[in-house]
């Protein structure tokens, strides 16, 4: 049967990648920063003396923890010692060109002093809204701001997962007014925002409703041109997410890469993508005790290749403390992928799929006729096998500046000698090539 065969009036809009100036810059930028900050950062994974095993920013939905208990702990928020400036400086020296922040998680409480509900900021010790001089800090480091929002809303009174009742629909028909409501409160209060970042689609009560997702992406939209929205936030009219009933992506880029990477260019589509991924295992929000590997800086520089060299962005999440600080292990990953950037980041920023395979020794990325060699593994033979394409001639080869002699060993086939590039951490080897017309 013919792919497009089912007729949407709420499917995807648009074939193809955006083209526009706004999604080319969010396109080069490449890697982002994404912060989950909220009360559940309070808790820090633990109630009563005990341990919870899962995300942190999930622990209200824990059976130990009393929802009670966790809905007063906005009396105890007073992030004394959050310095926006600070956080934007730590990202701008990781090399982040864009930053998510969680406005409202799962539980409801905002970050700003929303004025359509009371379970904000504003009703905590600390007072003052926590958005508006991330945004101005962020921005005067160059680095975009997104605004994370979820629809799922433990805290209001109106959100529902499924609709049973007649009660329950008026309910959500309210709910969805607040939700409006509370975005157009955002891009009015913080304009300067390249986006939103949506989450908690997936219950029935939100998908069910594909036309009001559609309705409210093209007010958004329309609102605040330009700005970006990831394939979450839609519905098709059958309750089809991220990809409509006839397959084509809906919003500008695919959102569903989570704590997983794509392996090869057929698993993306040629869409724009982004992939966003913890240091530990699956805690967003800060937990006092990490389970689980936690990534060396390396393994996560290793990701961020991965993803420029699929054609897509890598976001790393961080979970600040209660008080407003990073734990060590966060700030030294900060700082230990920021000193790799600051040499190497020609073979990310702007770069994309090179279209030459995926090599034992690492990563291809490509920016026009620049190739990047991103090496990770290293053979003992100290060569490193490189294929280029027919009508391609490779113009030269260099490492830190430095001229590297590539030796021919077949048709448009090159043994590169890694030398004495050092081997403790992944090194770049630029390739100049030349198409023939
Ligand atoms: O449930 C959330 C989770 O807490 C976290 O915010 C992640 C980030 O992508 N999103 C949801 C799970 O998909």
């Amino acid at each position: 049967p013919n792919k497009d065969s089912i007729p949407l009036q709420h499917g995807a809009h648009r074939s193809g990648n955006r083209t526009d100036a706004d999604m080319a810059r969010w396109r080069s930028l490449r890697f982002g920063q994404f912060v989950h900050w909220g009360l559940y950062a309070i808790a820090g994974g633990e109630w009563n003396g005990k341990i919870y095993n899962g995300a942190a920013e999930w622990i209200r939905s824990w059976k130990e923890m009393p929802t009670a208990v966790y809905d007063q702990l906005y009396k105890q928020f007073n992030p004394v010692n959050y310095h926006p400036e600070q956080w934007a400086q730590q990202a701008k020296d990781m090399g982040a060109g864009y930053m998510i922040i969680t406005t409202k998680h799962h539980d409801g409480f905002c970050l700003w002093p929303s004025k359509y509900t009371r379970y904000t900021v504003a009703a905590s010790p600390y007072k003052k809204d926590i958005i508006g001089p991330m945004v101005e800090a962020y921005n005067k480091k160059g680095i975009d701001v997104y605004l994370y929002f979820s629809i799922i809303d433990w805290n209001h009174p109106d959100w529902r997962t499924s609709l049973k009742t007649p009660a329950d629909s008026a309910a959500y028909k309210r709910f969805k007014v607040f939700v409006k409501n509370q975005l157009t409160e955002l891009l009015v209060k913080y304009p300067t925002v390249k986006g939103f970042w949506f989450d908690g689609t997936w219950d029935d009560s939100w998908k069910n409703d594909g036309a009001f997702s559609d309705e409210l992406e093209q007010y958004l939209q329309k609102l605040h041109p330009g700005l970006i929205i990831g394939s979450r936030l839609r519905a098709d009219e059958r309750g089809a997410r991220h990809f409509d009933s006839n397959n084509h992506l809906m919003g500008d880029y695919e959102q569903g890469w989570e704590r997983k990477l794509p392996e090869q260019p057929a698993d993306v589509h040629g869409n724009d993508w982004e992939g966003v991924m913890t240091i530990p295992e699956n805690q967003w929000g800060y937990h006092a005790h990490w389970l689980g590997h936690i990534k060396s800086s390396n393994e996560l520089i290793e990701m961020l290749v991965k993803s420029t060299s699929l054609g897509g962005n890598f976001v790393l999440n961080f979970g600040p403390k209660a008080d407003g600080t990073f734990r060590s292990e966060e700030v030294q990953r900060m700082q230990e992928i920021g000193n790799w950037m600051k040499v190497n980041g020609s073979a990310v920023y702007g770069a994309s799929e090179a279209g030459l395979g995926k090599p034992d020794w690492g990563y291809y990325t490509r920016r026009g006729d620049s190739v990047f060699m991103v090496v990770f593994n290293v053979p003992v033979s100290g060569n490193l096998r490189v294929k280029l394409p027919a009508k391609t001639t490779l113009a030269e080869a260099s490492a830190s500046g430095q001229p590297v002699t590539p030796e021919l060993i077949g048709k448009n086939e090159y043994f590169i000698p890694v030398g004495n590039a050092p081997r403790h951490a992944p090194f770049v080897i630029l390739l100049q090539t030349s198409r023939a017309a």
